[in-house]
């Protein structure tokens, strides 16, 4: 095949990438001796990487791209706004109009009274934001030893400093000395992994209940904020059993304790509402924001605060903000982003159509003789890999052993599936048509299918 492209050959993009890119999460000794795939250009759900192939990316990137890929209205507004107002700042009493329509726009999307905005750009470094914010609710509210956050085992808030130490990945705290003091955690609603002999129900109960036990054993006065994704995304896609949320809002509410929903991956239409907080029946003091805010076209992020927060916080200068906060350029794409999103009714695509077809297609794959609990809301599903479906075994081999070939399998299928342990995961552009989710589930099924071989070649299918 004559190949046209305006770039260096792959072998050589590699080969510069391994000299000189530091990848994120990535051991990069290993990957210099793979090469890293290098993408080139996207259109709707699909990617086209340096040797011309096309590949489903039902990840949307990294759970962002939601509106799909080569949207050319919102390269326009980005256009638009750098030729106007490339730059300012919105310290010092200054302001710009793509700050305050978005932050109208967001006002008016956000639940209840969900009215404020402070901007930051990305979701690590808008949960920093929150952990101050928090703090200084409390400080100002003559409680400065109100300080503690509660968070969850392998929950994810980020990587910056303070995301790190909210997040309950236990292989981050260990890089870089964390968490921060005042950070607690408690066990994840994951009742695959850990409800034992309990059902779901149960289940749900206890972990929700681990709540009001930390906050008698750290002391009810001490306690600042419950902070919880409404779905785990990178812990694997938790959904938690039903009994769950109700009884963390209760515990929230008996002791005034600030319920912060990180909706970094659940906001903007992923669970078939535009907020997680709504599909699991919370309603939060602060939601933090980035990712499908712009679809990832810019990168830009947030938290959205009630008007209780708001007001406190306004009788004092909260000493924080970041250069880019409301970066123009970002807030315009980002409004331009969710005009799109209400005027072609997306949420409502996924709620009435693409979550409902592929929830049908991805339970089918429990027929499967590696497939344990199939899970999915919206559009973020899950699959547990078992050698027993029966207990729910996991595999000897290490964790995460049989979930890499797997995903292996799945890129090797032009399917960007991943893995988290041995959990499969996809999280698709919001856009996702039904022929579309077929072609997913075609490539999936397929890549389990060859994964099982694999794993049974290699004496892998062996329970723990
Ligand atoms: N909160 C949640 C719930 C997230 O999922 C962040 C905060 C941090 O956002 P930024 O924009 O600072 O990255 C995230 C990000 C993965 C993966 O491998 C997930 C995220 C980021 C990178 C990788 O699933 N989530």
């Amino acid at each position: 095949m004559n190949k046209i492209t305006n770039h260096l050959p792959t072998a050589e993009l590699q080969a510069i990438d391994a000299a000189h890119h530091m990848h994120p999460f990535t051991a990069d000794g290993e990957l210099k001796q793979k090469g890293a795939r290098v993408i080139t250009s996207a259109s709707g759900v699909y990617l086209k990487d340096s040797e011309g192939e096309e590949v489903l990316d039902a990840m949307a990137g990294l759970w962002c791209v939601n509106i799909g890929y080569g949207r050319d209205e919102l390269a326009d507004v980005a256009a638009r706004q750098m030729r106007e107002l490339p730059y300012y700042n919105t310290f010092f009493q200054t302001t710009h109009v793509p700050a305050i329509a978005l932050a109208q726009k967001l006002a008016e999307l956000a639940p209840g009274d969900l009215n404020h905005v402070f901007y930051a750009n990305g979701g690590s470094d808008a949960n920093d934001t929150n952990i101050r914010m928090v703090r200084t609710y409390w400080a100002e509210k003559g409680q400065p030893e109100r300080d503690v956050i509660i968070s969850r085992w392998n929950a994810y808030h980020g990587s910056t400093v303070g995301g790190t130490s909210l997040g309950g990945m236990k292989g981050m705290h260990g890089q870089g000395s964390l968490p921060i003091p005042g950070i607690e955690f408690i066990d994840q609603p994951h009742w695959w992994a850990e409800g034992g002999d309990t059902t779901p129900e149960e289940f749900g109960l206890e972990r929700a209940q681990q709540l009001e036990a930390k906050i008698n054993e750290v002391g009810a006065d001490k306690v600042a904020a419950f902070i919880a994704e409404p779905v785990q995304g990178a812990g694997g896609v938790i959904i938690a059993p039903d009994t769950y949320w109700p009884e963390i809002q209760r515990i929230c509410d008996k002791y005034d304790i600030l319920l912060i929903a990180d909706e970094v991956i659940c906001g903007f239409g992923r669970t078939g509402n535009w907020f997680g907080s709504q599909t699991v029946g919370i309603t939060p003091d602060i939601m933090t924001i980035a990712k499908g805010l712009s679809s990832g076209y810019a990168p830009i992020g947030g938290s959205i605060v009630n008007d209780k927060v708001a007001a406190v916080l306004a009788a004092t200068e909260f000493n924080h903000g970041y250069t880019y906060s409301g970066h123009p350029v970002a807030c315009a794409v980002a409004l331009e982003n969710l005009r799109i999103i209400e005027e072609e009714k997306i949420v409502d695509h996924v709620r009435d159509v693409a979550a409902p077809y592929l929830a049908e297609k991805w339970h089918s794959l429990a027929d499967h003789p590696m497939v344990g609990e199939t899970k999915i809301v919206g559009l973020m599903a899950s699959l547990a890999l078992t050698p027993n479906k029966e207990t729910r075994a996991a595999f000897a081999s290490d964790a995460g052993t049989v979930g890499y070939i797997t995903r292996e399998c799945s890129f090797g299928n032009n399917l960007i599936m991943r893995h988290v342990g041995d959990r499969m995961i996809i999280a698709p552009p919001l856009v996702i048509t039904t022929a579309e989710i077929d072609i997913l589930i075609e490539r999936a099924r397929k890549s389990l299918d060859q994964a099982y071989e694999k794993v049974k070649a290699q004496g892998l299918f062996v329970e723990a």
